[in-house]
């Protein structure tokens, strides 16, 4: 065993693990990154299916800490395609000069607190220890995938692919017989950009999904020049919304003075905006109310029906058996229109079940449906999937895994009780990537938990660890919030239910992200109060 020493390993090179790395950089620990793919980038690494396309607006999708950053960089379209955000996230590297201290290629496969040293031991797949004070976990919400297999996958003549394992070099499927399976965010992309180019596509559809209009148009030199006057501004507001986006929902109770008609002018307004202001920007009772619920379900629903050509197609893509908003809200460029072409088809798969492979394609209900290629879009093992893989011990050997597959805790997301200084960031039971833009929770974490460490070692202790008082705290409250939402009673990956054997819990916080960024900004304010810091 080859052991290299250091004050932090930071375990990811997305989005939050690249700033990770430079705030503790910046704040003179040593400290690497490690990163199991061959680039930067995480989710916007992997997920090079065609079609990927960033959902929230690039003037929130970024980097706030450097004003350099944000004269140099120029985004091309309002909701950047991947191959943009990924060479956004390379250019950050390089312009930081991160690569330096990062270690590609290289996945962990165990983590072990060691007592005495009061370090972590954090052991990758070639044999290399990391003997590191702090742990940082990076390695994102929604990182190891959900894949499916059926019977006879072995005979199957045909590519299968899995979006989030998407192949780097380009996949050529032009007049090819493509399935695809899972209609979620992913899926949509994929049936809406293949659509026009394939010979035949179906959709192996289980749930339809309620998507809304996405409004992108290209980025000239003036937009980019008023979006560079608004970044002072829109760098706080992020910060003091709901869902970390320029916009909020209508106060509480609001909604009840209007009338119908004033209601849906609001809607109208938030549609027409063509973003996810139609998720976390219309009337907070959406998600707790049935009847206002219903309201918005059936906005949704005309909006949706105009678009497709055949109402007995309308009726199998539209919704029937959940409410609006009640699963994450994919946004959509023509992927309704899509199956007004003749080379689209639409298969129920929860009316008939999937049988399995043949040679030649996918067979349901005894029916063979030919295909050259199958495309799953079926999703990830949201929230904990990666993090319980990899073999996390914490104090007295205490298992990572072992107590997420009963019971998925946290405290604030941020830590868990019996792991010092094991920090997460994006962990499960906070705001961030169900209800909260990812940029803007990623970025108060790293602040938050670089902090934290400054403070640990600032103060001459060498340890910091929740209390099991205050995590029992945080996981009550947080049922609390999710509890009298309408989404616990949803399957969804929101909730876990996605994952067959997973703890039914709601992964993300959802009392709003500006709740939970002035809770972790009083929280160190008053020097960590629910913390043991020995
Ligand atoms: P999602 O939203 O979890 O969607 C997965 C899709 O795959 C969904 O349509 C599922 O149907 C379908 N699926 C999953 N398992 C199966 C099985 N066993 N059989 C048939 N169909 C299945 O994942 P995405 O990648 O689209 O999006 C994840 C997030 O990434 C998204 O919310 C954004 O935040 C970015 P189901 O609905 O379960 O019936």
């Amino acid at each position: 065993m080859s052991y290299k020493y250091l004050d932090a390993l930071v375990v990811g090179a997305g989005v939050s693990g690249l700033y990770q790395l430079y705030k503790l950089r910046e704040a003179g620990l040593t400290v690497t990154a490690v990163e199991s793919a061959p680039d930067v980038g995480g989710t916007w690494y992997w997920n090079a299916y065609p079609g990927c396309r960033v959902d929230s607006p690039a003037n929130i999708y970024q980097y706030w800490f450097s004003q350099e950053l944000l004269d140099d960089w120029e985004w091309s379209e309002r909701f950047p395609a991947q191959p943009e955000i990924k060479r956004y996230l390379q250019h950050v590297a390089n312009r930081f000069d991160l690569y330096s201290s990062i270690e590609l290629d290289t996945r962990v496969v165990s983590a072990h607190w060691k007592e005495q040293e009061g370090r972590w031991h954090v052991t990758t797949e070639a044999g290399l220890v990391y003997a590191a004070k702090y742990l940082v976990s990076c390695v994102g919400l929604l990182s190891t995938p959900k894949v499916l297999s059926f019977p006879n996958q072995e005979v199957f003549q045909g590519q299968v692919y899995h979006t989030a394992k998407w192949p780097q070099e380009p996949v050529d499927l032009k007049g090819l017989r493509v399935g695809v399976i899972g209609n979620g965010a992913t899926g949509i992309q994929v049936i809406q950009t293949l659509a026009p180019e394939v010979a035949e596509l179906t959709s192996f559809q289980r749930t339809p999904q309620y998507a809304v209009r996405m409004k992108n148009y290209a980025v000239d030199e003036k937009i980019m020049a008023e979006w560079r006057a608004d970044y002072p501004r829109l760098s706080q507001l992020v910060h003091n919304t709901f869902g970390g986006f320029p916009w909020d929902p209508a106060e509480e109770g609001h909604a009840a003075t209007l009338t119908i008609e004033q209601r849906r002018e609001v809607l109208e307004e938030c549609w027409a905006d063509g973003s996810l202001r139609m998720f976390v920007g219309t009337f907070p009772e959406v998600l707790v109310d049935p009847v206002m619920n219903e309201e918005v379900t059936e906005f949704v629903r005309e909006k949706i029906r105009v678009q497709i050509n055949d109402p007995d197609l309308a009726q199998k893509l539209i919704p029937r058996d959940h409410g609006y908003g009640l699963r994450r809200v994919p946004l959509e460029n023509g992927y309704y229109e899509a199956f007004n072409q003749s080379n689209v088809h639409l298969v129920d798969i929860k009316a008939t079940p999937i049988d399995g492979f043949s040679e030649r394609g996918l067979v349901v209900g005894g029916e063979e449906y030919p295909l050259d290629a199958l495309i799953m879009a079926t999703g990830f093992d949201a929230g904990t999937g990666t993090l319980s893989r990899m073999g996390v011990e914490g104090r007295d050997g205490k298992s990572l895994t072992a107590l997420w597959r009963d019971d998925i805790r946290t405290t604030l997301g941020l830590q868990v009780h019996g792991f010092p200084n094991l920090f997460l960031v994006g962990g499960p039971l906070s705001p961030i990537a169900a209800f909260c833009n990812v940029q803007t929770c990623a970025q108060q974490q790293v602040d938050w938990v670089t902090d934290a460490i400054l403070n640990v070692v600032n103060s001459g202790k060498s340890t910091m660890e929740p209390t099991a008082e205050r995590e029992e705290e945080w996981v009550q409250h947080h049922d609390e919030v999710a509890n009298e939402t309408l989404m616990m009673t949803i399957d969804s990956w929101y909730t876990g239910a996605n994952i067959e054997g997973k703890q039914r819990r709601l992964l993300s916080y959802i009392g709003g992200a500006h709740v939970y960024r002035e809770l972790c900004d009083e929280i160190q304010a008053q020097g960590y109060p629910g913390f043991s810091i020995e």
